[in-house]
């Protein structure tokens, strides 16, 4: 479990623009802080993990110590009460170790507390909310199903009013942290074909969570499906706040938003490699640095990230201020995580050979990312999300 397989080096963050100095000091300090945890916790035994298709699950006390779960919700239920710059910058610090890693934070904090604290009852959230801060238990988000991944909505899972209960019948899949998650948030439609959100627990008749074998990618994440044969689930576990596609949709923006955030530090971490390495390896008695086509790539990767960073800070004062878009964070996580993807791809070359092993961490981030740019709405979904904000016209159904 403790192996070192990945070398560490010290980490000088691109900051080409110094946009350091638009962060508050508060912010500097949080991210700082959460860069040393994953700088001893996480780096040195990544590769290894990922290697071995291994959840580190044993660092979840020590993420909810970190305040890593449901940063920016409040402290009344025993979250840190920061804010969404706070909250960028802290996903942004775990995905530059891993978005396997960063994913297990961002379901638990954007997909599972978030739509308890958001349209839950008082007592769910007082039930839930402080454990799931501590990662004394742990959640998962059901909305995909095998059938319906982009088109959410016409989702079959559903549940039938029972006079003392209600009984879940379907399936979800594809959901991260289900193999080992103590609750799941998930969304259903009742006898009206109204779409409700429910809290079901593990050890529930008839509720189980086989595990997905066999990833290429997020091999430092669990990811699973729910299944629901006659689930029995108590009436006070129906999220009342909500219903309608707006509950997880509206889940999925806070997510969205984090996902964004976390790209930048996958981009950070492949182009800081690559440079590294440019200026160590010699090839034709120089630096291969000293060659204007790996200059080009590095020059070129600096400048996507400057992009990136811009335009993330920008959504995150919006995010602040409750002026974000949906559109506007469909499109940052669209272009973060492309952009991050070219940047592993061009990073890996300048390795050469070296670059596909995992004594460095660009393969493993170029695999990650391939999972990220699918998952949380697909790029091209993102695309047409962007395209009906301009247009007023919706092509998601085609000309069908
Ligand atoms: P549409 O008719 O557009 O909308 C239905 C209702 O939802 C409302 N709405 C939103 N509300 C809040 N926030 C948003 N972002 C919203 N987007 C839409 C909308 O106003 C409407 O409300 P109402 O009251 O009028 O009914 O819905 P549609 O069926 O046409 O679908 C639109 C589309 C395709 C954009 C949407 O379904 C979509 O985003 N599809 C992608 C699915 C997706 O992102 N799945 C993610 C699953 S979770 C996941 O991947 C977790 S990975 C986690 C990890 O490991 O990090
Ligand atoms: P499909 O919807 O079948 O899409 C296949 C292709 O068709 C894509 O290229 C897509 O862009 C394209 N396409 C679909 N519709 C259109 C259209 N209208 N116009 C143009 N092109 C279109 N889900 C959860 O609910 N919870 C989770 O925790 C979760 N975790 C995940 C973890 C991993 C590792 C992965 C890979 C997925 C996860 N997902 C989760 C599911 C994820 O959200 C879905 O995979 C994603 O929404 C796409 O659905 P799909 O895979 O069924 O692809």
């Amino acid at each position: 479990m403790e192996t070192k397989t990945q070398a560490t080096h010290t980490y000088t963050a691109p900051d080409y623009y110094g946009l350091d100095e638009l962060l508050s000091d508060e912010h500097k300090i949080i991210r700082d802080s959460v860069r040393a945890w994953i700088n001893e916790h996480i780096i040195p035994y990544i590769n290894d993990w990922a290697q071995n298709n291994q959840c580190p699950k044993h660092l979840i006390p020590g993420m909810g110590e970190m305040g890593l779960f449901g940063p920016s919700l409040p402290e009344e239920y025993g979250c840190p009460g920061l804010d969404e710059m706070a909250y960028g910058l802290i996903m942004q610090e775990i995905e530059r170790a891993d978005s396997g890693i960063r994913s297990m934070c961002s379901v638990q904090g954007s997909l599972v507390m978030y739509p308890i604290y958001k349209y839950g009852s008082e007592a769910q959230k007082q039930k839930y909310l402080p454990k799931l801060a501590t990662g004394e238990l742990m959640g998962c988000f059901g909305l995909t199903e095998p059938d319906h991944g982009s088109n959410p909505g016409g989702m079959t899972t559903h549940f039938t009013d029972e006079g003392d209960h209600y009984l879940l019948n379907g399936a979800k899949t594809w959901i991260s942290n289900s193999p080992f998650a103590d609750i799941a948030v998930v969304w259903a439609k009742n006898e009206e074909g109204r779409i409700h959100g429910l809290i079901v627990e593990r050890g529930m008749d008839g509720f189980s969570t086989p595990k997905i074998e066999n990833k290429w990618s997020l091999r430092a994440s669990d990811t699973g499906e729910l299944v629901f044969e006659d689930v029995k689930v108590p009436k006070e576990n129906l999220l009342p706040g909500i219903s309608g596609l707006r509950g997880p949709l509206g889940c999925l923006d806070k997510a969205r938003y984090g996902i964004a955030w976390g790209a930048i530090g996958a981009a950070m971490d492949c182009y800081s490699t690559a440079l590294r390495y440019a200026k160590e390896r010699e090839q034709f008695g120089q630096p291969i640095a000293g060659f204007q086509l790996q200059q080009k790539k590095l020059a070129e990767m600096l400048t996507e990230i400057t992009k990136m960073q811009l335009l993330t800070w920008r959504l995150g004062t919006l995010m602040n201020e409750g002026r974000a878009t949906t559109a506007q964070i469909s499109l940052a996580k669209r272009n973060n995580v492309a952009t991050a993807l070219e940047i592993a791809r061009e990073a890996r070359q300048v390795l050469g050979g070296m670059g596909i092993t995992g004594d460095y961490p660009i393969m493993r981030h170029m695999m990650n990312l391939e999972s990220v740019i699918t998952y949380e709405g697909t790029h091209d979904i993102h695309l047409l999300i962007t395209g009906y904000d301009i247009t007023g016209i919706s092509a998601f159904r085609g000309s069908k």
